[in-house]
Formats: C-alpha cells, sequence, structure tokens
C-alpha cells in the first residue's frame, strides 16, 4: 500500500526546488546521526611502494617548477578531493639536493615530518632550520616559507617528508588566502638558526615575552629530544595499555597544542606490546617513525614498518601490536574538536 499523501509531498517537494527549499524531515536522520558515519575508509601507503613513485616525479618536474612537488596522500573515499580526512590534508614533498622550493605564505598551516634523508632545511619567517629524519616542523599560517636541500657533510641525497595541512578545513570556512614572495626565490634569513629554540627550547623564555601566539614560538622540534624523552618514560613507567607511551607537542607559551588546528603526538610501544582498542572523534594520520607491528583498523590489518604512512578515519577503533620497539607519529584536527566541545573518546575493553 502506498504511503498516505505520498504523491501529494513528492508534488510538494518537487514545486520549492525552483524555490531553492527541500524538506527536512527527509533526511533529518543523515544530518543528525547517532553516531559519527564518516565516510572515509582507513588507508595503508607502505613507503617501500610508493617512494619509486615519488623518485619519478623527481625526474619529472623540478621543485621549481612545482613550487612544492608533492604526491597528495587521498583518502580512498575522497577521490579529487586532496583529503586524507574530510578535514585533513597529507601529502609526501620531495626536495633532490640543490633545488629550492620557492618562498610563499598562505592561511593554511602546515606540519612536516621528515620521513628520509639529510642535508634540507626549511625557512620559515626569517629562520631556517637543518631537517633530520623524526623532526616535527610547523609552518604557522601566513608565514614566509621556503625548502632547500643543499646537502651535508659532503653528502647529497633526496629529502623526503610527511607534510599535513587543515588545507580541508579552511576550504571549508572559505577563508584562504595566499602570496607568492621574493620573485620565485628563497627569503632572506634574518636570524640565525637555533634561535628560536633558544629562547623558547629550553624550559625557559624570553624575559619580557607575553605573547601568547596561537602557534608554538618552537617550530622546529628535534627527533633526538622527543626520542629521548619517550626512552626515559620506558623505564620504570607505567605503559597505558591502549597507546603505549604517548607524548602531545606542545606550545611551551601556553601549555596547548603546539598548533591551532592540528594536534601532533608522539609514541613510543615497547617490543611485544599488544593494546586494546580505543576510538575517538578525531580522525588521525599515522607515520611509523621506527619499528615494525600491526595496526588493526576497523575490520583492517596494516603490517607496519618503518615510513609507512596509515590513516584512521573519525570514531574507527584502533589498536596496536609491536613486533618490535615501535615509535609512531601522529596527527589529527582534535584542538578544534576540543575547541568546540566535541571530542569524543572511548577506551574499549
Ligand atoms: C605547501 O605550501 C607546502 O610549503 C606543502 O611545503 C604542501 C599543499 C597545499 C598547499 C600548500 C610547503 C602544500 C602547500
Amino acid at each position: 500500500m502506498q504511503r498516505p499523501h505520498a504523491d501529494a509531498r513528492q508534488k510538494l517537494y518537487d514545486d520549492i526546488r525552483p524555490q531553492h527549499m527541500t524538506p527536512l524531515w527527509e533526511v533529518l536522520h543523515a544530518l543528525v546521526p547517532a553516531q559519527p558515519a564518516t565516510p572515509c575508509v582507513p588507508a595503508f601507503w607502505r613507503y617501500q611502494d610508493v617512494r619509486p613513485y615519488l623518485m619519478q616525479a623527481g625526474e619529472l618536474i623540478t621543485a621549481e617548477e612545482a613550487v612544492r612537488r608533492v604526491l597528495i596522500l587521498e583518502n580512498p573515499a575522497l577521490p579529487g578531493q586532496s583529503a586524507i580526512t574530510r578535514s585533513l590534508y597529507a601529502g609526501l614533498q620531495l626536495i633532490l639536493p640543490g633545488e629550492i622550493a620557492p618562498s610563499h605564505r598562505h592561511v593554511q598551516s602546515a606540519l612536516r615530518f621528515v620521513i628520509e634523508g639529510k642535508g634540507a632545511y626549511t625557512t620559515v619567517a626569517g629562520e631556517r632550520t637543518t631537517m633530520y629524519p623524526g623532526d616535527f616542523i610547523i609552518t604557522p599560517s601566513w608565514t614566509w616559507h621556503d625548502h632547500g636541500n643543499e646537502g651535508m657533510d659532503g653528502v647529497t641525497e633526496p629529502v623526503v617528508w610527511l607534510d599535513g595541512l587543515d588545507i580541508p578545513m579552511v576550504r571549508f570556512f572559505d577563508a584562504g588566502f595566499a602570496e607568492n614572495g621574493n620573485a620565485g626565490k628563497s627569503q632572506t634569513v634574518s636570524r640565525p638558526e637555533g634561535s628560536s629554540y633558544a629562547r623558547f627550547g629550553a624550559n625557559m623564555a624570553p624575559v619580557r615575552h607575553d605573547r601568547k601566539g596561537l602557534t608554538s614560538p618552537i617550530f622546529s622540534y628535534p627527533y633526538s629530544r622527543t626520542r629521548e624523552a619517550l626512552h626515559a618514560l620506558m623505564q620504570g613507567c607505567e605503559t597505558d595499555a591502549w597507546e603505549g607511551i604517548k607524548l602531545k607537542y606542545i606550545n611551551p607559551a601556553t601549555g596547548g597544542y603546539a598548533m591551532p588546528t592540528l594536534a601532533t603526538f608522539m609514541q613510543l610501544l615497547p617490543k611485544g606490546f599488544t593494546g586494546k582498542r580505543h576510538r575517538s572523534t578525531d580522525g588521525t594520520v599515522y607515520c611509523v617513525t621506527e619499528g615494525s607491528g600491526i595496526a588493526h583498523v576497523g575490520g583492517e590489518q596494516f603490517s607496519f614498518g618503518p615510513r609507512d604512512v596509515f590513516v584512521v578515519p573519525s570514531w574507527t577503533p584502533v589498536s596496536f601490536d609491536a613486533h618490535q620497539e615501535v615509535v609512531l607519529f601522529s596527527f589529527s584536527d582534535r584542538p578544534v574538536h576540543e575547541a568546540l566541545g566535541m571530542l569524543r573518546e572511548e577506551f574499549l575493553e
């Protein structure tokens, strides 16, 4: 039997369409789901499989011509959207010896997580930092930035890092601006290397510093320090049954996350660790810093090793098994969830 008024209702829908109106009651359940219903899927990029394509890109286009030579990591369920989750962008960037990626600035904030190679630098707002594998480096919103690879100690090699940006968030708000600087060249360096770290990286700050900026004044967090901290904590400290030993990167001037839109973390899973499942509303991108193991993500199992990247969509259960000692870098949109009071987490038994 046909629903009462079915034809008349359909006629109403057809009649209001030219007025750019549509009935809520037909879409209410989808608009306000009982729990997150992300279109994103878990996905995994094995570094060994994708590196050859990155090197091929290195033969086909220069960093200068490309402006940024990046292969974007797209969520398989979001083709063409340059998004790894609905709010996050991720890509693998290659810079070859002798190349520069010219100076520009944009509203989008960026993080770099160095995956491979030595001899590259990035300059942010007049200060240069040398990039080493495992370093977490920030390009704050609207700061001039350029990269280069000059080699180091006579060694010249390709340098690859993972870029994480809030591009989909800025697009959502239609709030993006961008500018090119310095006629396609590098910016002028105005402060010595290490000066930000000297001012803010020793649990100290310049005596009259009172600015509580949105982004950490430490723009480069060296892996040597992060690794040392995690290993010190492994001695005698309790390991969380879900996440092992996990630290968040913070802005030392505020205690908050290092970036306003992106949270960043590094965690250590002791050899033999088998974690319990947990989930949270912030979709998260992981990059393996050291070690190998298995990530159980929703119904998928990713057998990971160093430099692999994978994504855990919102509200998808995740757990980790560590075959060797594992170190995982990760980033998510958690600061936004927290600021808006909508972060939810669940630790499953
Ligand atoms: C960008 O500026 C960089 O500076 C990397 O290295 C990736 C993706 C979209 C827009 C700007 C960079 C980017 C980007």
